[in-house]
Parts: C-alpha cells; sequence; structure tokens
C-alpha cells in the first residue's frame, strides 16, 4: 500500500498525489495540527476555515470509497506537527511509498525532504500542477532578463493558455487595459453581497474548537460565513462572475467606508487551498466576455491578476528563497505598532482596514498595499514584523504569496526584484481612491503640523530618508526633484512631524 498525503491547501480532487490512487490498498492522511496553526497565530477564522474545508474534503474523498486517515486537532495522540502525524502514520500502515504533492511553502518542503531518510520509506513528491506555470519554465524565463517585470511574464502566460488572444494577439489590440481600471469610488453604485454561506454541524464543531484552543489569536471568528466545499465554493465563483465580475475593472481601485467587499472575487481563500483551480476561474471570467456578459477591461484585469500576478509572485517566491525571507534592502527597523492589532488610530484609513482585517480575514488588494501597505513602507516598519502580520491576518495567506507581495511589493526590501518603484504614495491619493478622508481626524489637504494627514509628510520623508538608495530610479526623478527644490522650513517641517509622529508610534501611543 501507499500512503498518500494532502495538506491543508491541496484540497483538490485533481491533486497530483491522488491521480493514480488505488482506492483497495491506499490509504490518505489528513491532519489538524498545532505547529500549523501556531507558527504564526493564525487569524480565528483563517483556522476555521482551513479546518472545516479539511473535514469537508476528508467526507468527499470518504464518500469517494477511499480510506482516509484523519487525524483532528484534539485527538489524544495527535503528534501536534506534519512530521510527527506522517511518523505515526507510516509506523501504522508500513507502506512501501509515500506520495505526497509538492508544499507550497518553503519550510514545509524543506520538512518534507527530511522524511524519506528519518523513516526509510521513499517519499514521491509530486509537482503541485495546480499552478499553471513550473518552477522549471519560470526559471527558464528569469535567466539572463535584467529585469523580472511581471508583464512580460503575464504575456507569455496569456499566450501558452491561448487566453484572450485573436489570432496571436491580445484580444481588443491591448495587453493590458490596467488604465481603465482607476474609477474613484462611487456610493450610489449598488454592491452585491459575498457569498455568505450556512454553518453545518462540521463547521459548527470547528468555530467551538477554534474558540476553546485559539481564543487569543487575533480576529473575530463571527460571523463565519466562507463557503467550506468545492460546491458552495464554485457558487461563490458563480456569484461573482453573474453579479460582481462586470464591475471589477471600474472599481478594482476604489475602497467605500464600510463596504469592505466591493466588487472583488473574494475568491483567493478557496483557490489558495484547492477548493477553485486558477484555470477555471480564468475560463469563467473569459467565457463571461466571450457571451457579452462582462467587458473587455473588467475580464482581462481579473484574468491578470491570476493568471499574471498570481502565477509571478510564486515563481519569484521559488526563485528566490529561502534567502527572500531576510531581505531589508532599506534597513528599516520601526516594530510594529500596536494599532495593527486593535485598530486604535485616528487615521480614519487605517482604522478601516484593519477593523475590516480583523472582522473578515480579508482586506481587499488596494486596502492591502496602498493604505496598510504604504503606511508600512514609508513609517520604516520591519520587514520581518510585516511579514509575520499579513501572513496571520489574512485567510488566503500562505508565504509562497505573502512573502512577495509584502517584501517585494509593498516594503521594496528587494531593492526593486518584483516592484519597478516602491508604492510610496501621499494622502491625495487615498482621498482620491477612497471616501475615508471624509471621516478623518487629520486633513488631508494640510502638509505638516499636528493636524497634516501624517501620509503627507511621512511620503517625504522616506524619500529624503533612502536619498542614498533611491534616488537613482529614474521613475522617482520628479519626486526628488520636487525635494531638491524645497527650502530649509519645508524639510525641517517634514523631518519633525515625522520624527514626532514615529515617536509617538514606537511608544504605542495613538497616532
Ligand atoms: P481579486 O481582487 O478578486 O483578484 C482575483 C484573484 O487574483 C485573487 O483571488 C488572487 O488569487 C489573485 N491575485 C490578485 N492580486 C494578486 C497578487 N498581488 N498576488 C497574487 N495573487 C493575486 N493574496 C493572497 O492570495 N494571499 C496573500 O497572503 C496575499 N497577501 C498580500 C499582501 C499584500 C501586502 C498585498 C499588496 C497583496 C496580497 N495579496 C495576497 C494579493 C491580493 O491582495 C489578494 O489576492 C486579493 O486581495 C484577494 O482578494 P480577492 O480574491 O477578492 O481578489
Ligand atoms: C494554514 C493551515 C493551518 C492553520 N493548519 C493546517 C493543519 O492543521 N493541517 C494542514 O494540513 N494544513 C494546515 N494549514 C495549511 C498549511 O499550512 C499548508 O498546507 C502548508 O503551509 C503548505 O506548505
Ligand atoms: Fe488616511 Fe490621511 Fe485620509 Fe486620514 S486624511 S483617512 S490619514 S489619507
Amino acid at each position: 500500500m501507499n500512503l498518500r498525503i494532502i495538506l491543508g491547501d491541496q484540497l483538490s480532487h485533481s491533486i497530483s498525489s491522488l491521480t493514480d490512487i488505488d482506492p483497495q490498498h491506499d490509504a490518505i492522511l489528513m491532519c489538524e495540527v498545532m505547529e500549523e496553526a501556531t507558527y504564526v497565530k493564525h487569524h480565528k477564522k483563517k483556522i476555521a476555515f482551513i479546518f472545516s474545508a479539511m473535514r469537508h474534503f476528508a467526507e468527499e474523498l470518504k464518500d469517494k470509497g477511499y480510506t482516509i486517515r484523519y487525524t483532528k486537532l484534539d485527538d489524544t495522540d495527535n503528534q501536534g506537527s506534519f512530521t510527527g502525524e506522517v511518523s505515526r502514520a507510516i509506523q501504522d500502515y508500513k507502506p512501501k511509498k509515500v506520495i505526497i504533492t509538492e508544499a507550497g511553502e518553503y519550510r514545509v518542503q524543506e520538512m518534507i525532504k527530511t522524511w524519506d531518510t528519518e523513516f526509510g520509506v521513499p517519499v514521491d513528491i509530486r509537482p503541485d500542477d495546480r499552478f499553471l506555470c513550473t518552477h522549471e519554465e519560470f526559471q527558464a524565463w528569469a535567466k539572463n532578463r535584467k529585469e523580472l517585470r511581471m508583464e512580460y511574464f503575464y504575456r507569455e502566460m496569456r499566450k501558452k493558455y491561448n487566453i484572450l488572444m485573436n489570432n496571436g494577439k491580445p484580444e481588443g489590440g491591448e495587453w493590458n487595459y490596467d488604465s481603465m481600471n482607476r474609477k474613484s469610488p462611487d456610493e450610489t453604485v449598488k454592491i452585491p453581497q459575498t457569498y455568505n454561506g450556512q454553518i453545518d454541524n462540521i463547521t459548527h464543531d470547528i468555530l467551538g474548537l477554534v474558540v476553546d484552543k485559539f481564543g487569543s489569536h487575533f480576529g473575530d471568528i463571527e460571523p463565519f460565513y466562507f463557503a467550506v466545499t468545492r460546491n458552495q465554493a464554485l457558487y461563490a465563483l458563480d456569484k461573482f462572475i453573474n453579479e460582481r465580475l462586470s464591475n471589477f475593472g471600474d472599481y478594482q481601485d476604489a475602497m467605500i467606508q464600510h463596504e469592505p467587499w466591493l466588487f472583488h472575487s473574494h475568491l483567493s481563500f478557496y483557490i489558495n487551498c484547492g477548493l477553485l483551480l486558477p484555470l477555471e476561474c480564468i475560463q469563467a471570467a473569459e467565457q463571461a466576455y466571450k457571451n457579452g456578459r462582462a467587458p473587455l477591461n473588467a475580464v482581462e484585469g481579473f484574468i491578470r491578476q491570476i493568471l499574471g500576478w498570481r502565477e509571478y509572485v510564486r515563481g519569484i517566491y521559488w526563485l528566490k528563497m529561502p534567502a527572500y525571507e531576510n531581505e531589508n534592502m532599506l534597513n528599516a527597523k520601526t516594530p510594529l505598532p500596536p494599532l495593527f492589532w486593535d485598530a486604535e488610530t485616528h487615521m480614519n484609513c487605517l482604522r478601516q482596514c484593519i477593523k475590516e482585517t480583523k472582522e473578515n480575514a480579508y482586506a481587499h488588494h488596494i486596502q492591502r498595499l496602498m493604505v496598510i501597505g504604504n503606511f508600512s513602507l514609508i513609517a520604516g516598519l520591519s520587514p520581518d514584523e510585516v511579514n509575520d502580520w499579513y501572513m496571520l491576518v489574512y485567510a488566503d495567506a500562505y508565504q509562497w504569496v505573502e512573502l512577495p507581495n509584502v517584501t517585494g511589493m509593498i516594503l521594496y526590501a528587494d531593492g526593486g526584484l518584483l516592484a519597478s518603484k516602491p508604492y510610496a504614495a501621499s494622502g491625495s491619493y487615498i482621498n482620491k481612491m477612497s471616501d475615508y478622508c471624509k471621516g478623518c481626524k487629520y486633513s488631508v489637504t494640510k502638509k505638516n503640523g499636528p493636524q497634516a494627514c501624517p501620509f503627507n509628510y511621512l511620503y517625504w520623508d522616506f524619500l529624503i530618508r533612502n536619498e542614498d538608495k533611491l534616488s537613482g530610479n529614474p521613475r522617482l526623478r520628479l519626486s526628488y526633484k520636487t525635494i531638491s527644490k524645497m527650502n530649509d522650513d519645508k524639510l525641517c517641517a517634514i523631518k519633525s512631524d515625522s520624527s514626532r509622529f514615529i515617536q509617538k508610534l514606537s511608544s504605542g501611543d495613538c497616532v
């Protein structure tokens, strides 16, 4: 017999570790383990989501007639780690071979690689072919390139999968319609509800378990509304395609107070744990375009996120790990302030985004990037602490996708490998793309002084502080030109406002 292992982000019936399963003889191991739930203290909703989806998936496998060994978190003989549970299963089943699909995270992949010598059983580690670009393909694409820009990678992927292509040319004549996707928020547009699932007995038990064992973790467990089965996730996909995709492009960068979901897909949780496959989401969107149900700017924008960004960040992760974990090009050191946990701040934009993160284990891209991320960058927060925070607060976070987005995209800690310039912005960007500033104690139009929006002076201070590392970037030429024209009073005001702010932030005072 062979022992086949399914990890919590491998909940796909078509996963490579199950393709040639012999239902008569083989057994499948799935285990809820303390090590995975606590190596960072994941949001309660995230743990509940993964455990519930795992238990539902195990039931589906049982219904298919497979033998499942499922270890629950509170089983008395649970060893608390993947290695411990695999060891116990090997002792009980004495398999000829262990079969597993490669792990999403470097940490776990390194663990798996020790098993054959540790247990004296061959371990067949298979590629994860749910991803659309193999490690080898990405390496070949990256080799000898001076710059690894997502846009060029994305074009290759469009051609490879023949998505939105027309006789070898991009549909509509352009590869990218991003310039059409920057509408300011419109509070009168009706926003359809996100998926809102019922709690069944399995989820009910899990919610109790999570409250009991992980009560001290960040985040609200209720209300719990995530899809936890493939059928439910397919319904969520359908709902997105029919109700929100057509507006996805227009409002992709918009933020509205008390509207956490907007026209985004809210599918990352399901794609990342395997309930949905990336290619089926892409094809569903392409079909909606072909049927005239969604415009090209929306469909191309959505597809680019999955076929482009998602595959690209995974490629960067495996290309650059393990060194990528320690990148800190800007030498940022400020500790993560308490407001990241309690949302206690007068800065309305940050308060909203962190409060919604706490409630939903979700924030949409522009909140993660241009509010929380932008703040982390210009306040000089430590990459280690920011990475840990992003890893634990979002229900879709796995290190292969979280790390490049944080270290590369928001913190520029990799020195521009991923982003061609830092995503730093002053308050006017947030004001243009949201209605947050209306309800803020600070004034977005004031540049300096205690009433001024902190983004306004921190932005300049960030550029001045890092002049030696950033001034050579052609995309920042205009900003540095503006700095060179500032008089001493202005420079002094930026410095003193920023020092006062960072000092308050570091001492845990409400800013
Ligand atoms: P939509 O806006 O509907 O986008 C569609 C899909 O595209 C997403 O479901 C996701 O699969 C994919 N996608 C979009 N942007 C990215 C991206 N930058 N990288 C990879 N995939 C992308 N995404 C995660 O899945 N896990 C994370 O831990 C994560 N951490 C992030 C941290 C930061 C600092 C930033 C800036 C972005 C992060 N993202 C992460 C990317 C993106 O914000 C989320 O994928 C998105 O917000 C999920 O919501 P959605 O499903 O509604 O996405
Ligand atoms: C995220 C997560 C959590 C919280 N718990 C488990 C678990 O108990 N068992 C499991 O198999 N997977 C869990 N996961 C998902 C894993 O962290 C994920 O599969 C690996 O990190 C991928 O390398
Ligand atoms: Fe955020 Fe500044 Fe606007 Fe306040 S004024 S909401 S801090 S951007």
